[in-house]
């Protein structure tokens, strides 16, 4: 599909590609990330805790793409073939350009993220974040801080979301535990880091 849907054009931009690798296609790419990828179970320390983040974690991209999540500074591996040519295809199709890109690999319904914004200071001003979901269908939510509208759709099997401008700024996301039978799914999100705006 070429042209998204618009979900939101409030504070920001939110696109919707339903379907954007065929379904045979992300079934197969599915197997191969999940094969293949440096996962990692990371821990952060909560009230002088260790606690297991609830998801895989892997994160590759250009050398300088230095990123900070969960508390520790992640050197990027370097691009795979597949999401080489993913980053390839993000870009023509969502018109932005991408140096990153953070895996996730949620295995069953007990995997999650928490309400957060993608806002570090290394991600820029208005970051442009292109997420690709392949696997089992998920419920991802996301909401409006000032006015609490809520937007939900079921994120997998090929489908690709864009959340651009002051997207980051205003809304909020997550991905839902759920208590329902679901399958393993994995989320890349490809990302734009400034090596210069770190602090
Ligand atoms: O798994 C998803 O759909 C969301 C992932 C996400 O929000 C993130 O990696 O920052
Ligand atoms: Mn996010």
């Amino acid at each position: 599909m070429d042209t998204p849907l618009a979900l939101s054009r409030l504070d920001g931009r939110i696109d919707y590609w339903p379907r954007f690798l065929a379904l045979p296609e992300q079934a197969g790419l599915y197997e191969r990330l999940a094969g293949s990828l440096a996962w990692e179970q990371e821990e952060l320390v909560i009230a002088g805790r260790a606690v297991r983040v609830p998801r895989l974690v892997a994160w590759y991209g250009e050398p300088e793409a230095q990123y900070r999540y969960s508390g520790t500074d992640h050197p990027p591996l370097p691009w795979t073939p597949e999401l080489a040519e993913l980053r390839r295809r993000l870009e023509a199709a969502t018109g932005h350009v991408y140096n990153s890109v953070l895996a996730n690999w949620y295995r069953d319904g007990q995997d999650s993220m928490g309400w957060h914004a993608d806002k570090e200071p290394e991600l820029g001003r208005d970051p442009a974040i292109a997420s690709l979901s392949l696997g089992a269908k998920r419920r991802f939510l996301l909401e409006h801080v000032r006015t609490g509208q809520r937007l939900e759709l079921e994120l997998g099997e090929g489908d690709l979301l864009l959340m651009a401008g002051a997207c980051q700024h205003h809304w909020r996301h997550a991905l839902p535990k759920t208590r329902k039978p679901c399958g393993p799914r994995i989320n890349l999100t490809f990302r734009l880091i400034h090596p210069g705006d770190r602090p």
